[in-house]
């Protein structure tokens, strides 16, 4: 396979609802969508990044950037030998930039497989025709209005609430929510690195509430902190942030940090590693579950599709289009019975809504060779 152009799509879509982290608050989700243009025809994969370099250091200015400058142009330079399974490998010389090299991979798979007529999920080895999903829900300062959210959440179908906590909004907000859920629905909390653990005894207190997990308490870097919290709770401990590299798992594995690993292919640089990460969990009898990062359809299928392989026992976190955006750019995926159906057409198996891309494209680059 040849790559003839790229395109880079700078889309602006905005949000039905305000999501708020301990990191910020969106209300908009900007993200690059990637268009791959080769001899076998087109494939799309969308970049993880956000305008600000809160949740990783990545964000859509500097994914264009290296996308323009660094990875793009490798990816010329392969010639006639081009493939999904050789673009890590191609871009390896880049240091970093996860989230930019894994929307060109998956830009590149798609292509590859929706010219020979193969499912992603078919291909990643996927064994579900239907994965059981989540919701993420934001933190607001008003309880009463948290409360109608996953009310909301539960009414729909949703088969597990994840909750955004920072401090001065955790302990209290998610014992009037186990209230609400009543006992023994999958209820977990995500910090994104919002403590410390020097507050390990504040954390511990989440052990009342019969939590699935706590994801990413301490900073991404802090697995020995991580594996002292995990000594220090019952409520086993998920990492996001920390992971992202097979050998990031290996040494939460060492330590002891984590009980539960979350994936996402964008912070793990591809959809390829994320397998392997999936594949080495699975050895170490570590659940893993598929996170999100608001996502449009381009971005769910791929997501939908690696939760199909087996080790993925725990609902992932991309919920149905229409919890995130009025008009989403791919047909919408919807909740049935609590869960989204694997799309089984060609490579992604989703139909890029032309029309809706441009509506909320802001800015474009359409990239050649030399
Ligand atoms: O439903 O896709 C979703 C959002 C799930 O909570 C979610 N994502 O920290 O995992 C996270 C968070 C996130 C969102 C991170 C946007 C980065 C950007």
């Amino acid at each position: 396979m040849r790559l003839l152009a790229v395109d880079l799509h700078r889309v602006r879509l905005p949000l039905v609802r305000p999501f708020r982290t301990s990191f910020g608050e969106q209300t908009v989700r900007e993200v690059l969508v990637v268009r791959a243009t080769t001899d076998l025809g087109d494939g799309w994969g969308e970049c993880a990044a956000d305008v600000d370099p809160h949740y990783s250091p990545e964000f859509n200015d500097s994914a264009r950037l290296v996308l323009v400058d660094h990875l793009v142009p490798r990816l010329f330079g392969a010639g006639d030998d081009l493939s999904g399974a050789a673009v890590a490998d191609l871009l390896e010389p880049v240091k970093g930039h996860r989230m930019a090299k894994e929307a060109l991979e998956v830009a590149v798979l798609d292509a590859e497989l929706r010219a020979a007529g193969v499912s992603l999920a078919e291909h990643l080895g996927g064994v579900r025709d239907a994965v059981d999903v989540g919701v993420s829900v934001g933190i607001t300062d008003n309880p009463t209005v948290l409360a109608g959210w996953v009310a909301e959440y539960l009414d729909e179908g949703y088969r597990r609430i994840k909750l955004k906590i920072e401090p001065g909004a955790d302990i209290e907000r998610v014992a009037a929510i186990r209230e609400l859920t009543g006992d023994g629905f999958p209820l977990q909390v995500d910090a994104n690195t919002a403590y410390r653990v020097t507050d390990a005894d504040h954390l511990a207190r989440l052990d009342d509430y019969d939590l699935l997990l706590v994801e990413q308490p301490l900073p991404e870097d802090d697995f020995v902190g991580h594996a002292e919290l995990a000594r220090r709770m019952q409520t086993p401990i998920c990492l996001d942030e920390s992971i992202e590299s097979v050998a990031h798992v290996e040494t939460a594995l060492a330590l002891g940090s984590c009980g539960i690993v979350n994936i996402k292919p964008g912070r793990v640089g591809g959809l390829l590693e994320a397998r392997r990460i999936h594949d080495r969990c699975v050895a170490a009898d570590l659940p893993v579950w598929c996170g999100g990062m608001l996502e449009t359809g381009i971005g769910r299928a791929s997501l939908v599709a690696l939760s199909s392989l087996p080790g993925f026992t725990l609902p992932g976190d991309s919920s149905a289009s229409d919890r995130y955006y009025a008009t989403d750019l791919t047909e919408p995926f919807v909740l049935e019975d609590g869960r989204l159906r694997v799309p089984t057409g060609p490579g992604l198996g989703v139909e890029v809504d032309g029309e809706a891309l441009a509506r909320f494209t802001v800015a474009q680059d359409h990239l050649t060779p030399g």
